[in-house]
């Protein structure tokens, strides 16, 4: 496991004759941090986005606060798809990320193999619900830093993992979501979490 095959830009890429392996994967985590960012830059079709424009009515109900600039937010969810190899295929699920939308996310949990959590260091209090739903459903997880240009405070991942009171054996990695390589890094990051989460189910009696 490792090595991802299609370094195609986004586009229209016909699914391989030998893929067998659908596996879902979500990406939560808080408003604005990226999630849909991250789908679009590893999506090797190009992605179902259900995005809308912010407009004055929901301003006081679409918080902001920190993604000033930002235009646009999912109401439904971001659906994409990566080929890892030959035969294992990702579909990807990006959910919303405001509050009054997180009430789809369990839906969204049925069926999924592994999550990961996207972080702004900025407005790290948004994570908390993401960690907590999935440790609900006992979906497996990585947790990725998005580092935006203007996060001045640098913490370091061992701050982070210390701020989310994350367990060890949770990978926590940095990731920049609008780059195509660094996401599939962080798709690698849970397939091989995942792998090893298998391996030591069917070691231990
Ligand atoms: N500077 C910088 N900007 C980023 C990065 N990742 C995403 N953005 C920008 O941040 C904004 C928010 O990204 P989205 O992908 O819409 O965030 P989201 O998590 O899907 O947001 P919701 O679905 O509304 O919760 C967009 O304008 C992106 O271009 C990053 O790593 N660095
Ligand atoms: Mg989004």
């Amino acid at each position: 496991m490792g090595s991802v095959t299609s370094e195609l830009p986004a586009g229209r890429t016909p699914l391989a004759d030998a893929a067998e392996t659908g596996l879902k994967i979500v990406i939560v985590g808080g408003f604005g941090v990226g999630k849909t960012t991250l789908v679009r830059s590893v999506s090797e079709i190009r992605p179902l986005n259900t995005e809308e424009v912010m407009t004055q009515a929901g301003v006081g109900v679409d918080e902001t606060s920190g993604v000033a600039g930002k235009t646009t937010t999912t109401v439904a969810f971001d659906f994409g798809r990566i080929s890892l190899n030959e035969r294992m295929v990702l579909y990807l699920f990006g959910a919303p990320g405001q509050e009054r939308f997180w009430f789809l996310w369990d839906r969204l949990f049925s069926g999924t193999l592994g999550a990961v959590v996207l972080v702004d260091t900025r407005r790290m209090d948004d994570s908390w619900y993401a960690i907590d739903r999935l440790e609900h459903h006992g979906t497996p997880f990585v947790v990725a830093v998005n580092r935006f240009d203007d996060d001045s405070a640098g913490h370091s991942l061992d701050e982070i993992r210390q701020a989310l009171a994350l367990p060890p054996h949770v990978p926590l990695i940095e990731c920049d979501a609008r780059v195509r390589r660094s996401g599939k890094d962080v798709l690698i990051t849970l397939v091989d979490h995942l792998y090893d989460l298998a391996m030591a189910r069917e070691t231990t009696p």
